[in-house]
């Protein structure tokens, strides 16, 4: 990982009851093909498996955007608000926040710079440890990069 990207993805220690982890991904395809899809604020569905659908609240993709999103069943969550935190086209950086909605993990905060390395912070649910928690959310996350490159190179490499 390029220090930049490494030094972008420095958290803060996290605190008592929250964990973090951070996720690369890489993607055979340019920076500009994968951006093109993360940048699309209001279309998570494009490349989030787990999301069974998108509406805009508030906001038009620009940072303040409010989207809610609801999950596919299988999963302990219906829904999530988030809201766009960065939207950097010239550094390739987003972040969005976690403001509520139905599920358990409190206070998540991402973010994603098209190298990929998704980092993140999220309270700890009760009922679950620390490690519990990074496996679930790195399997999402995780799930969600390997997805997105294959987004990317299937736009990439159509004619
Ligand atoms: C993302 C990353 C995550 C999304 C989580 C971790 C979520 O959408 C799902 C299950 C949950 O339990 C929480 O970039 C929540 O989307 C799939 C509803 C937030």
């Amino acid at each position: 990982v390029p220090a930049e990207v490494a030094r972008h993805h420095e958290h803060a220690a996290p605190g008592s009851g929250r964990c973090c982890s951070a996720v690369v991904q890489q993607v055979a395809a340019p920076a500009a093909a994968v951006w093109s899809v993360v940048r699309r604020f209001d279309q998570p569905q494009a490349y989030k498996r787990f999301v069974r659908s998108c509406a805009l609240l508030a906001g038009d993709g620009g940072v303040g955007t409010l989207r809610e999103v609801r999950v596919v069943s299988g999963l302990p969550a219906a829904s999530s608000r988030e809201r766009l935190e960065i939207l950097d086209d010239e550094s390739h950086v987003l972040s969005f926040r976690v403001v509520g909605g139905e599920h358990r993990l409190n206070n998540y905060l991402s973010d994603s710079a098209t190298v990929v390395v998704e980092s993140y912070v999220v309270d700890v649910p009760p009922g679950n440890t620390p490690e519990d928690t990074r496996v679930f959310v790195d399997t999402i996350v995780k799930c969600n990069l390997q997805s997105l490159a294959k987004t990317a190179e299937k736009l990439f490499s159509s004619p």
